[in-house]
């Protein structure tokens, strides 16, 4: 069986505890490797490993940063295969999907932000008159975390470590417990790719052990943390006392608006992806559908009967649309609020059942399911299920499907399906959601802030956005003399 080793120092380690803590197959079921149970003491070293690189790797030129960035994204994209399907196994997501979005971004995040710092810029500020300019300087931060959860697991862990590198920064990351596979397969690439020793330190563990140890320690300046929100506000009571910088990315609970002049085909197809896609474990996906009174019996046909062809199986087979949950306990929490739905209200229209697949009997598969409810407040439509569960429920105005859309505790993302030009420029700016999207969905410029607002989290991540997370601003002002 494989053992995943820490990478600490330029080196691949065992963990201090010689612990090892077991790691599933989703589509099996079956333990098929061991990870590091790393404590303190192995997060104590990767951090003093990342101090020790820092002084020299702050002060490499952008051209340097750029070009191991680069050589990453290519050697990712040259081992696009092995890692496709190292995902769909320690994921469960089918290989399709990994193969077409997961691991393209991630060689993607690296190339994006290897040429996004040679556009970064600071500013100048002449005080006219005073013969004097104020100029800023925008400074790496020093050693800092990054903890990504399973759902995405090295789409998301590359959107944190390469703009922490480019800017400057030496950086202790922790993936998923549940998916530590392919940040693993990174820390060979980065090492391959020439990346000083130290600069990117991966060390893996339990979230309340190592993930608990990076966020405590008092010489790691900020925290980039995507997961759930209890951890994120967790992470903030820990975090805030030792004023560390904070980008919080959580949860959500999107609402999908469906208006009767929408582009209807386009949008069934499309929602049917937005609901399901990943076993809807993205924190993007619309998990509170919205349909305008006059197309609602339609669209509930319609869409029940598209869902119910949706095809559970094996990550492997080209047949598959959805994969097997992430692990026994998320399958656990998603199924329950499945058993629950009649006590909270709901009717299920379709799927409901957990999917025996031949031959992988133990894995975690559950039908896309489909339930109708009668009210927002039902807690089918306030909390996260993240999975393969989405909400159907009418309404009659405008102004009712905003209250709908914004009556959660949520607001990372929506889409509206309209041709309404009025409508989607009214609604864009109402919702209360960090991304809007309008008759489309997952579509995003790398270049866009990503983040959410109310308890969707804090900071915004993306674009020259997470080069400015990475760094700090400081202002200089040279004496009108000295200019002279
Ligand atoms: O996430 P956790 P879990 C939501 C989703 C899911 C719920 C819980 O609703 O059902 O969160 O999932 C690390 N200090 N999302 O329990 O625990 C952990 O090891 C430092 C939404 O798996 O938040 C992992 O690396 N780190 C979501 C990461 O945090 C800690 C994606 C996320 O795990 C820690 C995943 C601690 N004390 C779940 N405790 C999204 N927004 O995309 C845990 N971790």
């Amino acid at each position: 069986m494989q053992n995943i080793l820490n990478y600490i120092n330029g080196e691949f380690l065992e963990p201090q505890s010689q612990e090892w803590l077991d790691n599933y197959e989703p589509s099996s079921g079956k333990v098929y490797s061991k990870i590091p149970n790393s404590d303190e003491r192995d997060i104590a070293l990767a951090v003093k490993a990342a101090e020790n690189a820092f002084p020299n790797w702050s002060k490499t030129t952008i051209e340097e940063r750029s070009s191991i960035l680069q050589r990453i994204s290519e050697s990712i994209l040259e081992n696009l295969e092995i890692l496709v399907i190292a995902e769909a196994k320690d994921n469960g997501k089918p290989e399709s999907l990994a193969r077409a979005v997961d691991i393209p971004r991630a060689a993607s995040n690296f190339k994006f932000f290897s040429q996004a710092i040679t556009q970064f810029s600071t500013n100048a500020h002449e005080s006219v008159g005073l013969n004097a300019v104020n100029y800023t300087l925008r400074k790496p931060l020093g050693v800092v975390g990054c903890i990504s959860p399973w759902n995405l697991p090295l789409y998301l862990f590359t959107w944190k470590i390469a703009p922490a590198l480019v800017s400057g920064n030496c950086v202790v990351a922790k993936p998923s417990e549940v998916t530590p596979m392919t940040a693993y397969l990174l820390s060979n690439i980065c090492h391959n790719a020439g990346l000083p020793k130290g600069v990117l330190n991966i060390v893996h563990g339990l979230g309340t052990t190592t993930g608990q140890a990076i966020i405590e320690h008092p010489n790691v300046k900020a925290i980039s943390f995507t997961g759930g929100t209890a951890t994120g506000e967790h992470i903030a009571r820990t975090a805030a006392p030792m004023f560390k910088k904070l980008s919080l990315e959580l949860g959500g609970k999107n609402p999908n608006l469906i208006f009767a002049d929408c582009d209807y085909d386009r949008m069934l197809e499309t929602t049917v992806r937005s609901s399901f896609a990943n076993q809807g474990q993205i924190c993007l996906c619309g998990s509170r559908i919205f349909v305008e009174a006059s197309i609602y019996d339609k669209f509930k046909t319609d869409f029940v009967n598209k869902v119910s062809q949706l095809n559970v199986g094996h990550p492997s087979s080209k047949d598959t649309n959805v994969g097997a949950l992430v692990s026994k306990p998320h399958l656990e929490k998603v199924f329950s609020y499945i058993e629950k739905a009649e006590t909270y209200g709901g009717k299920i229209l379709t799927g409901g059942n957990k999917v025996t697949v031949k031959g992988y009997e133990d894995g975690y598969y559950l039908e896309p399911t489909v339930i109708e409810v009668s009210s927002n407040d039902c807690k089918l439509n306030q909390e996260e299920i993240f999975g393969p569960v989405v909400t159907l429920m009418p309404f009659k105005t405008e102004e009712e499907a905003l209250q709908l859309a914004n009556g959660v505790r949520y607001g990372l993302a929506a889409t509206i399906w309209t041709n309404n030009l009025n409508r989607t420029m009214r609604l864009s700016s109402e919702i209360e959601a960090g991304i809007v999207w309008v008759n489309t969905w997952m579509m995003r410029d790398l270049r866009t802030p990503f983040g959410g607002m109310k308890d969707s989290g804090v900071g915004r991540e993306g674009g020259f956005e997470a080069l400015r997370f990475f760094t700090c601003l400081l202002y200089t002002s040279p004496s009108p003399r000295d200019l002279s």
